[in-house]
């Protein structure tokens, strides 16, 4: 059996093979991919008339997935009439055929409000189908993820966003309210359908207002093909989403940001693992059960006992670990238990050990544990905040060693992360995350365009907002891929800020009052294809002495890294401190305090993609904008997308 037509999946197999070409010539080869030969996908076509297929006659070994492209090539050549792989069309074997077949991985969600008591303190949260967190999605790289949502929020629009996902063709899937596509109105349903590009670990959430810290989000799993051995091995696998959550409403909050004078609605109560954690009730002055209109505290509810990760002694496990936190960044610890970092952002590392690992809102890693800690005892998987003065208590998991009851709590005090301003180690360890050269591309060695975007707290008016370049965005009604594929005026700036606007900028002043900040649409539009170094520049806040921690992220595309630094950038010395040669490729990188990153990334992806700081009010506040590339040429937008402000001439 061989494929003589466009072939897309092809499974290598070491063995004795059949050359035919299309006159029907045979030929006998021996094929030998490499000493410890291969499984490699690969696209072939068939558009030479001189191609060249491989019929497998013998199987003798289906064997570890490796890197030998260039190997199996250079064997290629020695078969008279095949030039190279790309011109040949390689047999497989059926039942791979089959395997390989991309599928549709079809939910169906309904999302509504609901009463929960995540951290034992009911309160009103939004829900997927009455779960929180939301579902899972599960797919195999290639597939279609269609998702079907209606939203029966009685009184308010709703969006997903597919976080890490890059919606290439799909930029209107993106599920980002008002860039994307307009919010789904109570009542509607809406299809969202992407493919996913890249096995992984991530996550979706709510885009809309402050929907994510309300409760919308959940995993999203991306598995590789049958084909295709993951990197590194392991027994078994457990996924964890971390949060933070308050007793107030997310409503309350928002409107709380938007007040003047502002009005902060503090620390979180609780950090979340997988969404449970434990509020110490006693600290509530009601009684159980709480008089009406009271917060109703129940420590022995089963829905906030603590979530469990349950192992089984001697076996190492994959760990997928995410952080939708609302405002804080989180530090994540398997007590007692040494970490292998293999994976960030669904993208390959080169692994390195921890004890605890920072987790920046935005961000996902895969990590390797084996359970090799005395097998009688439970253990604590703890998260701590950084970066800001905590006053919130550590979250909790519990380690469950099989066959202890998973009731069986640890007697041991919380994990204890590095002292919460304690930068340099923070910084230290993000220098320390590296792609896995010779599994993920090297950057483009030069770019063709680099923005500089200072972010600066401001009072704008007596509302206190986050601005970029002295600009707080604001969403307008009209999304703005609709905007710029409608030629619709007067709902993005039309000059985006200077690229350059920071010489001279003292980051350890808090900006003054003259500092003219002011609300804005702005989009940068950058030539397809180009290559963007965007330099990321943080600064005191409106406190003296402060300056926060913010995770920047990127829709539709990842970025390589290049590179974190001290003080206010300086081009003309920090160019060449960048790292070309490693760094890692990602979607979600802090900036700390009074420094900078500069990230790089190639905008080929025709869309407009929100660049925004991870944190949710911060975000809410202004601290985002919207790049854009290949406006010329955006794809058909969904009528389901459209329907909002100036779009509806459009439908
Ligand atoms: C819970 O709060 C009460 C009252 O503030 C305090 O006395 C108690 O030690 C706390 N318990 C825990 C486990 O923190
Ligand atoms: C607290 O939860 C437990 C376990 O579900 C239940 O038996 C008890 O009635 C609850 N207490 C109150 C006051 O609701
Ligand atoms: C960190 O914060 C603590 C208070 O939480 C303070 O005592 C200490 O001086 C701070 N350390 C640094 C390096 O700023
Ligand atoms: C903004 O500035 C005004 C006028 O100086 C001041 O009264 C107000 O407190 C400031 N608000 C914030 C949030 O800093
Ligand atoms: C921001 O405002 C300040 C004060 O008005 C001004 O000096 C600076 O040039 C502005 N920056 C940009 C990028 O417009
Ligand atoms: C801010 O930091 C500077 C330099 O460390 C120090 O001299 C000053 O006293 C600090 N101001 C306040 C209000 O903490
Ligand atoms: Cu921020």
């Amino acid at each position: 059996m061989y494929i003589s037509a466009d072939c897309t999946l092809v499974l290598i197999i070491q063995g004795v093979l059949l050359l035919t070409n299309g006159a029907g010539d045979k030929r006998w080869t021996q094929f030998q991919a490499a000493s410890s030969s291969s499984v490699q996908a690969l696209s072939c076509s068939a558009r030479s008339k001189r191609r060249w297929c491989l019929k497998v006659t013998r199987q003798l070994k289906i064997c570890e997935l490796g890197q030998d492209l260039v190997a199996l090539n250079r064997a290629m050549k020695t078969v008279k009439g095949c030039t190279s792989v790309a011109v040949g069309c390689l047999a497989l074997v059926m039942m791979v055929v089959l395997q390989a077949e991309a599928a549709v991985v079809k939910y169906d969600w309904t999302v509504d409000y609901m009463f929960a008591a995540p951290d034992c303190v009911e309160k009103q949260i939004l829900a997927v189908n009455g779960q929180y967190p939301s579902p899972t999605i599960r797919a195999v790289e290639g597939d279609t993820v269609v998702v079907r949502v209606t939203n029966r929020i009685p009184s308010e629009g709703v969006v997903f966003h597919w976080h890490g996902m890059h919606q290439r063709g799909t930029p209107f899937y993106d599920g980002a309210a008002y860039v994307s596509q307009c919010p789904i109105n109570p009542g509607e349903t809406f299809t969202y359908s992407f493919k996913v590009d890249r096995a992984g670990t991530y996550f979706y959430h709510g885009h809309f207002g402050m929907q994510r810290s309300g409760g919308l989000y959940g995993s999203l799993i991306v598995d590789l093909p049958a084909n295709k051995k993951e990197l590194f091995s392991y027994d078994g696998e457990h996924s964890i989403v971390l949060n933070d959550w308050w007793h107030k409403s997310i409503y309350e909050q928002e409107l709380g940001l938007n007040s003047i004078p502002f009005r902060f609605v503090g620390e979180p109560q609780s950090l979340l693992i997988q969404g449970r954690g434990k509020y110490n009730c006693s600290k509530l002055p009601e009684t159980v059960p709480a008089p009406p209109g009271c917060l109703t505290c129940n420590a022995s509810s089963p829905k906030c006992a603590p979530h469990v990760i349950p192992v089984t002694p001697g076996k190492t496990y994959r760990l997928r670990i995410g952080s939708v936190a609302s405002l804080s960044s989180l530090n994540f610890i398997l007590e007692g238990h040494k970490m292998t970092v293999v994976m960030a952002d669904g993208r390959y590392i080169k692994p390195f050990d921890v004890y605890n690992l920072d987790v920046y809102s935005g961000q996902t890693y895969d990590v390797l544990f084996t359970a090799n800690q005395d097998a009688s005892k439970n253990y604590w998987a703890g998260v701590n905040v950084r970066g800001r003065n905590p006053n919130t208590p550590t979250g909790l998991a519990v380690l469950q060693y099989l066959p202890n009851s998973e009731t069986l709590l640890p007697t041991t005090p919380p994990p204890v992360s590095p002292v919460w301003n304690d930068t340099a180690t923070s910084i230290a360890q993000a220098k320390q995350i590296l792609a896995k050269v010779g599994y993920e591309a090297a950057p483009p060695k030069r770019s063709d365009r680099t923005i500089v975007i200072l972010g600066t707290q401001n009072n704008i008016s007596g509302n206190l907002k986050w601005a970029l370049n002295n600009i707080s965005y604001v969403h307008q009604a009209t999304p703005v891929i609709a905007a710029l594929k409608y030629k619709i005026k007067g709902v993005i700036d039309s000059t985006p800020p200077p690229d350059f606007p920071v010489q001279n900028y003292n980051v350890f002043d808090k900006p003054t009052p003259s500092t003219s900040a002011n609300y804005g649409s702005p989009v940068y539009v950058f030539k397809k294809g180009s290559v963007v170094d965007v330099i990321v520049q943080n600064a005191n806040t409106l406190t003296v002495n402060n300056s926060e921690i913010h995770p920047w992220h990127l829709h539709g595309h990842d970025f390589w890294v290049l590179g974190y630094g001290k003080e206010l950038y300086n081009p003309a010395k920090d160019y060449a401190t960048f790292n070309l040669v490693d760094p890692p490729v990602r979607n979600t990188a802090a900036v700390f305090p009074y420094g900078w990153v500069a990230l790089r990334f190639v905008a080929d992806n025709p869309g407009a993609w929100p660049f925004h700081c991870h944190i949710e009010p911060h975000f809410h506040m202004g601290m985002g904008t919207v790049f854009a590339e290949g406006i010329h040429n955006l794809p058909r937008l969904p009528a389901q997308t459209l329907g909002c402000g100036l779009t509806k001439q459009h439908l």
